[in-house]
């Protein structure tokens, strides 16, 4: 019965299209789609947590549809975005690692990425904060300022209290300089936390979200694709005192984890694929795993109070009947599990994330659980505003809008070449080119403790089989990386654009 209202809310845009004559209104639905970098199921509608609070999150969950088993296409920020926006998983693209950049993907240079291809077809394009990948150019870093209609750059810097500061890689406990630093090397972000010098409201995401609700003021003669980025729970940590202080440290719960769990992934002579991570290791040997999962979590709490910020201002605003709302997570992030932090593994901790949408007209929350993937996003948006059918690797799940309940198939997951994942609702195979295989039962075993990959129970044999048969083949070889100068911390000159022409792009 409940499904009635999905119907209903639905049936508020089936009747639209695209204007066919100048004077006709262009009724089709305002889009507001926010992303909230790195984001694992930490959120209070999600579950992933007993003691997370996110009261923003939660309040849109109320009235969405919440997909309990969403895959990333890759487990990194930039081939899950760059496969989200582009419509294409990175086996296609190859676009496996956050060093490549979609730009220089063929099939990339060939077709409108997600925000082009509402802009080309009369939708007005908004965005600031993440979305894009920072892709590494020789120039400097590409935020993705190109593919908007309108696009800012993110502003504002909260600073950091250095007396509280948290740093693995500087060998840092609570402001104090270690003597002896252990597990100090390291690469990608730093491992770092601690409060702002300064309040929220000089923070960079909290300054994305006001800028938002101005923008939710204003007047506008076509339909809006707003593209909200929110930077945070990624590391570091760093957001104001006040989010720390929601988690007191003395009761906060922090994830089972057995000391032996990798001791079962193993190549064909026995050599164990998987070691613990410096991150945990540092954790551990300093005893501060409780702090690090505060900190994650006070980073949430923050980036859940800027979405609120975004979302108050839609549902008081003009436009708050007539705009779908997207909201999800790029990948997953262990805290602790499989004896790591971070992301970039094919373990569920990492290729699951949160994901909602909200149409219009929904009056109750309604959760579905079929494996759902971010490379299905595109092609879902296109179903729901009326635009012309596109071929992209994903489906779209207007259908699960619909009936939450239908038959639906595995999902894919890629961390390079030959790296694939696939998850059902009761299974999820994993194999890693070939050379370690594993197989988790998610029904008896959701923390993927016992690999049965070289199992022979026969409902283990047919799982693998039949997850098997959803492996991506002719996986493209990787695109060349980008050379490191000019990667990290220096945008792109904003001039600077490559060649697109909206209306020679498919
Ligand atoms: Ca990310
Ligand atoms: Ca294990």
């Amino acid at each position: 019965m409940k499904h009635l209202f999905i119907f209903a809310a639905l049936g508020l845009f089936w009747g639209s299209g695209i204007c066919s004559f100048a004077e006709e209104p262009d009724t089709r639905p305002n889009i507001v789609m926010i992303s909230v970098d790195d984001l694992n199921d930490w959120v209070g509608a999600f579950g992933g947590h007993p003691q997370i609070k996110t009261p923003n999150i939660d309040q849109l969950a109320k009235t969405s549809m919440v997909f309990r088993n969403t895959s990333c296409p890759g487990p990194v920020c930039g081939p899950s975005r760059s496969a989200l926006l582009s419509g294409f998983m990175p086996a296609t693209t190859g676009v496996y690692a956050n060093r490549n950049n979609m730009l220089d993907s063929e099939i990339v240079q060939q077709n409108a990425t997600l925000p082009e291809y509402f802009s080309k077809h009369g939708y007005l394009t908004i965005s600031k904060g993440k979305i894009f990948h920072r892709h590494s150019t020789e120039d400097g870093a590409d935020p993705g300022h190109w593919a908007f209609d309108i696009w800012e750059p993110t502003s504002g810097k909260g600073g950091v209290n250095r007396n509280k500061l948290y740093s693995r890689d500087k060998g840092i406990i609570n402001g104090k300089k270690l003597k002896d630093p252990k597990f100090t090397t390291s690469g990608g972000s730093s491992f770092d936390w601690g409060p702002t010098e300064r309040g929220k409201e000089e923070t960079s995401d909290y300054q994305t979200a006001l800028w938002f609700k101005e923008q939710l003021q204003k007047d506008y003669d076509k339909p809006f694709f707003m593209s909200v980025g929110i930077s945070k729970p990624h590391l570091a940590w760093i957001v104001p005192q006040q989010y720390f202080d929601l988690y007191d440290l003395d009761t906060l719960e922090v994830p089972e984890v057995r000391m032996d769990d990798l001791d079962d992934i193993v190549d064909a002579e026995g050599n164990k694929a998987f070691e613990a991570h410096p991150d945990f290791l540092w954790c551990q040997h300093y005893g501060v795993m409780k702090e690090a999962v505060r900190a994650y979590m006070a980073a949430t709490s923050y980036a859940d109070e800027c979405v609120g910020v975004v979302l108050e201002a839609l549902f008081t605003s003009k436009y708050a009947k007539n705009t779908i709302v997207i909201l999800w997570g790029d990948h997953g992030w262990h805290l602790g599990e499989k004896l790591r932090f971070r992301k970039a593994t094919l373990w569920k901790e990492s290729t699951q994330l949160p994901f909602m949408i909200y149409l219009p007209g929904m009056k109750q929350r309604v959760d579905c659980y079929r494996n759902v993937n971010l490379i299905d996003l595109f092609p879902t948006l296109i179903d729901l505003c009326g635009l012309p059918k596109k071929e992209l690797d994903g489906k779209s799940i207007k259908p699960l809008l619909q009936n939450p309940e239908l038959e639906w198939t595995p999902t894919v997951t890629t961390r390079g070449k030959g790296h694939h994942s696939v998850i059902s609702e009761k299974w999820h195979y994993i194999n890693n080119n070939g050379i370690v295989e594993e197989l988790y039962d998610l029904e008896n075993d959701p923390m993927e403790w016992t690999n049965l990959a070289q199992s022979d129970d026969p409902r283990a044999i047919q799982a693998k089989a039949y997850l098997k048969t959803f492996f991506p083949t002719g996986d493209v070889d990787e695109i060349p990386r980008a050379k490191k100068k000019g990667s990290s911390a220096k945008t792109l000159d904003m001039t600077i654009k490559p060649k697109r022409i909206l209306s020679e792009l498919n």
